[in-house]
């Protein structure tokens, strides 16, 4: 496709949201078109599934979590990944597919039939397609979840409020997918200054570009 897809991804309160919002402020001015989306959700459909996934009212098991996250991932795909893609556009994507592997085959422990329910969904999914690039922030846990906990208004706690060791799985999941993906994959040290962590993130996506 002519676009270019960049994922990010990591634990709670990594700053993904934050970063994301200053790339495309940095590629906008760079005279880029840019596509900012989110996993779960960026479609109607997928937004449609994103509470029943986040709001914590049912308590679904590792299975369900991954076929609803995939029904939202294949509307979204279908209905504004691929298609700005197809149009040129740098797709910018806070959250993917690696969120999926880390938090549900691995967040409650390192599950090889989880992981393997996951992966062969994303290929009824998505196919071979993947990001061209994932910007990974990685963050002691107990560092992110404070951040995450002292900011107001969130109500999508259902996932903040597993305990440690989920959160504890989940950096070794990602750092796990890092080190099995190293030409997409990048890790970034996320307990720095918002501008250290940017910088680093434009010399990663200016290579690219
Ligand atoms: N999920 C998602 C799955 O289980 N499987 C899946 O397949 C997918 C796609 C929703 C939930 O769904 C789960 C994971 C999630 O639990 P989400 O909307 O991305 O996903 O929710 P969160 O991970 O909770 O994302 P957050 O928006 O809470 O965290 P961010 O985006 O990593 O962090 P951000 O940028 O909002 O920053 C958090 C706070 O820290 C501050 C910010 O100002 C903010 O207050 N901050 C910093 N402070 C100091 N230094 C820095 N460098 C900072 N950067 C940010």
């Amino acid at each position: 496709m002519a676009g270019l897809f960049i994922t990010f991804e990591g634990g709670e309160g990594a700053g993904k949201s934050t970063q994301i919002q200053m790339l495309k402020s940095t590629l906008e001015t760079m005279g880029k078109e840019v596509l900012l989306t989110r996993e779960p959700g960026g479609s109607k459909g997928g937004e449609l599934i994103r509470p029943l996934l986040v709001s914590g009212e049912a308590d679904w098991d590792a299975v369900s979590e991954t076929l609803l996250f995939s029904a939202a991932r294949r509307d979204h795909l279908t209905h504004k990944i691929w298609p700005a893609l197809k149009e040129g556009k740098i797709v910018l994507c806070d959250r993917f597919s690696d969120s999926t592997l880390a938090y549900q085959g691995y967040g409650r422990g390192n599950n090889l039939e989880i992981q393997k329910v996951v992966t062969d969904l994303y290929k009824i999914v998505a196919g071979d397609f993947e990001p061209d690039l994932t910007l990974i922030l990685d963050i002691d846990p107990k560092i992110g979840l404070k951040r995450s906990c002292e900011r107001t208004g969130n109500t999508e706690k259902r996932f903040e409020n597993m305990d440690f060791s989920f959160h504890e799985n989940l950096r070794t999941g990602f750092l796990k997918i890092a080190q099995e993906n190293p030409t997409r994959c990048h890790v970034i040290d996320a307990n720095r200054s918002l501008d250290e962590i940017h910088q680093k993130i434009m010399e990663i996506v200016k290579e690219k570009l």
